[in-house]
């Protein structure tokens, strides 16, 4: 936040020259120069500051300020900081920033080596004061550092106290380097492997604009095949001229590379079992996402830790959370479910089409015969064991959750759902779910989070009933209210200013979320009132395939794909199945005509907040036509896609976790922060980054990736809140993907 406060002006100069005296020896006068510090002034969150465990970051007040716990020992127990700062030998900085303790304290402010021996290139004591100083250093790096550190030290108090700092800045060095992205050779491939009998086709990145030869090489590097490229000329979504790839070559193998225009691909395998493994990792995600239960080591090894947000301090806990002030005078306890992403937020509207897509994934099995692969004991989860299937105790674990977030009967709201519960501020990384200190609120109900209710709970009436009557008979109950309480409350939308602490989700038109909970009302139940609601909806009949592809705020493509895949009696239901082929063969022409051969093409040619997850959406229309019609070409376009995801990219990386030979492991997460903390794991195994996303909201993204393609606005490291985070709604249709795949065995 800049300084307004024409009193804090006039300390700053005082101060200043106070501390001109105690700059470090030989120091020549203030540099000027480009700025070192990403986002010092916290006009907009924090990242990338980060903080020690016992530290939450709070920026609400546009200044960064933490609560110190007290009884720590040493400076060091306690840090704010800023990692990767570059430092140019001989050249002089000048480091300043505002900073308040309440009460007053002693602080440790370090430019330093970030690992052993932490060699300081700047070490200044600020007297910290309630009124708050401007402080002002500078030093003369002895050395060239990409990657220094920027410290406050400020632990060792016996007692608490609470810091806030401003306008953090160094200044001087040289132009920081511009980011140029590692992407390794220029032919593109799929780095995990190509189905035995689908489609093998890659990009290759070159000047050339007229066929070059190809040649496929075998892991002892023997040519096994060999072709012509197809000139495909200047690509939009990457800005690259670009040339594809079409292999005809159906031998199993491992370690395969192709090389054109004198550069060698990554390796490839061909063969028939890589997306089983996928099918379960995809799952196995979500168990290390749940909140309110401890992560059982020895089911995820690594990944063990203990339950978050039951109460026990510093959580305040799920188990009694009240409204937002003013909101309601009830509390609720809506312990459970999954986390949402990075955040520990809780939200009914990303949890609705996540749980569905699982459940769907588990009802697209069951009418395929491929049920088995899902069945009891595949995913190791607590609830292995239980003669349940496994994808379904893991939806149970969510629906449960966004069952409890209905408004109690005899409330104002009865039968609506809140919107959302998360943290009163938003906090800092890296933060494990039980040291989050945050108040957590219930916020407001809304008619979209209604409607995923009522549609969630709808298509578990009909998943759960040979398992558990009981627990279907709940859900068809809680569906059937809050299906009438939208319809008494249709318009009441979520606050796009509601963002502090969590993210807003905001809609502010629901006439698709009430279309998907009327067709799964319908085709749970039969009965006529939400037949008449589907019919008389104009999304029934409207072309809603987009071409940024379905997500959390675009539901009709759900409710259109359920009532053409499962059995119901709709009298248009010929209809309805021709229009997902429809939709289909549109996204088929923009794979074809895409030379990364992806269904995703958007006007404005901008890639949205989570591209992978719109991506692999139009991927599951294309796969609900294969399933409609057993038609080859829509299936070879699901496999495509994937293709992309593994590698075949303008960045030539895989954007899943233990994926293909270079793949995201950086993902934007509280918990999984290794790139932070390294006592603390990477993201599991099969955990979907969401990807490029043309607007580049967060500092680091707006740091490295100005002026970005498309393709390029992606960057994988772990304050990249914007292109690089992984979600529960992300990997969902991740795993429905994975499944269909993995049925087509030898493709
Ligand atoms: O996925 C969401 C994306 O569609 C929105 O454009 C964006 C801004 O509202 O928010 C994304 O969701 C984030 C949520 O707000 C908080 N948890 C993490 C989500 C993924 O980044």
């Amino acid at each position: 936040m800049t300084s307004s406060n024409p009193w804090r002006r006039r300390i700053a100069a005082v101060t200043g020259l106070v501390l001109a005296a105690t700059t470090l020896a030989g120091a020549p006068a203030a540099a000027e120069g480009p700025e070192q510090i990403v986002n010092g002034t916290f006009d907009n969150g924090h990242a990338p500051w980060w903080a020690t465990g016992n530290l939450t970051l709070d920026s609400s007040s546009g200044q960064l300020c933490a609560d110190v716990p007290g009884g720590t020992v040493n400076p060091w127990d306690a840090i704010i900081g800023q990692d990767n700062i570059p430092l140019v030998a001989g050249e002089t900085y000048e480091f300043r920033f505002f900073g308040t303790a309440t009460p007053a304290r002693v602080g440790k402010a370090l430019i330093q080596l970030p690992v052993d021996p932490y060699t300081q290139y700047l070490s200044a004591t600020p007297e910290l004061s309630v009124s708050g100083n401007d402080y002002t250093y500078t030093f003369t790096s002895p050395v060239d550092l990409p990657n220094a550190q920027v410290a406050f030290q400020i632990g060792g108090s016996a007692t608490a106290w609470r810091i806030c700092l401003d306008n953090i800045s160094l200044q001087g060095g040289a132009e920081p380097e511009e980011y140029v992205p590692d992407t390794g050779p220029r032919v593109r491939v799929n780095q995990v492997g190509y189905l035995l009998h689908g489609p093998k086709n890659a990009t290759l990145v070159t000047d050339a604009t007229t066929p070059l030869p190809w040649q496929l090489k075998n892991a002892t590097g023997a040519v096994v095949a060999r072709g012509k490229t197809t000139p495909r000329g200047v690509d939009a979504s990457s800005g690259q001229n670009v040339q594809t790839i079409s292999l005809s070559y159906g031998r199993k193998g491992t370690g395969y590379t192709l090389v054109a225009d004198g550069e060698t691909s990554r390796p490839f395998d061909i063969g028939t079992d890589f997306y089983e493994q996928l099918r379960l990792d995809a799952l196995k995600f979500y168990y290390t996402q749940r909140s309110g239960v401890a992560i059982d080591d020895a089911l995820r090894p690594g990944y063990g830790r203990p339950a978050g947000h039951v109460g026990v301090a510093p959580n305040l806990g799920d188990t009694d959370v009240p409204c937002q002030p003013g909101v309601c005078d009830y509390r609720l306890d809506v312990a459970g479910g999954w986390y949402d992403a990075g955040d520990h937020g809780k939200y009914v509207v990303n949890g609705g089409i996540s749980v569905h897509q699982l459940m769907s994934e588990y009802e697209r099995s069951a009418h395929t015969g491929q049920v088995r692969t899902l069945r009891d004991g595949t995913l190791a989860l607590p609830e292995s064991g239980n003669r349940v299937p496994d994808i379904l105790d893991e939806a149970r674990f969510e629906q449960e959750f966004l069952l409890k977030m209905q408004v109690p009967a005899g409330q104002p709201y009865a039968g609506m759902a809140h919107h959302k519960i998360h943290d009163a501020a938003w906090t800092g990384l890296p933060l494990l779910p039980h040291l989050d200190p945050q108040p957590r609120e219930l916020h407001r109900v809304s008619t979209a989070a209604t409607l995923n209710l009522a549609a969630t709970a709808a298509q578990a009436a009909r998943v759960f009933k040979p398992y558990d009557k009981g627990f279907a008979a709940r859900n068809l109950a809680a569906a059937r209210t809050a299906f009438a309480a939208a319809k008494t409350n249709p318009a009441l939308y979520a606050d796009p200013a509601d963002g502090v602490g969590g993210g807003a989700y905001n809609d502010d038109d629901v006439s698709d979320e009430f279309y998907w909970a009327a067709a799964e009302l319908y085709i749970t139940t039969g009965e006529r009132e939400y037949r008449d609601a589907i019919l008389a909806s104009p999304l029934h009949t409207a072309d809603i395939w987009r071409d940024r592809g379905f997500d959390w705020g675009h539901t009709a493509q759900l409710g259109r794909l359920e009532l053409a895949t499962l059995p119901n009696k709709l009298p248009d239901r010929s209809r309805v199945r021709a229009s997902v082929v429809a939709g289909a063969d549109r996204y088929l022409a923009t794979a074809r005509a895409h030379p990364y051969g992806i269904p995703y093409a958007p006007a404005e040619n901008t890639y949205d907040w989570g591209s992978n997850n719109l991506v692999l959406n139009n991927a599951v229309v294309l796969a609900a036509a294969y399933d409609l019609t057993g038609r080859d070409r829509y299936r070879d376009g699901v496999l495509e896609t994937m293709d992309y995801v593994f590698g075949r990219n303008a960045l030539n990386q895989s954007y899943v976790t233990g994926y293909g030979e270079v793949a995201s492991h950086n993902q934007h997460s509280r918990w999984y922060a290794r790139q932070l903390n390294p006592d603390l794991p990477n993201p599991p195994r099969g955990t979907l980054s969401g990807g490029p996303n043309s607007s580049i909201q967060d500092p680091v993204a707006q740091q490295k990736l100005q002026g970005c393609a498309p393709q390029f606005c992606y960057i994988d490291d772990i304050e990249s809140w914007s292109t690089n985070e992984l979600t529960i709604n992300w990997n969902a249709p991740l795993a429905w993907i994975a499944a269909f795949v993995a049925d087509q065995d030898q493709g």
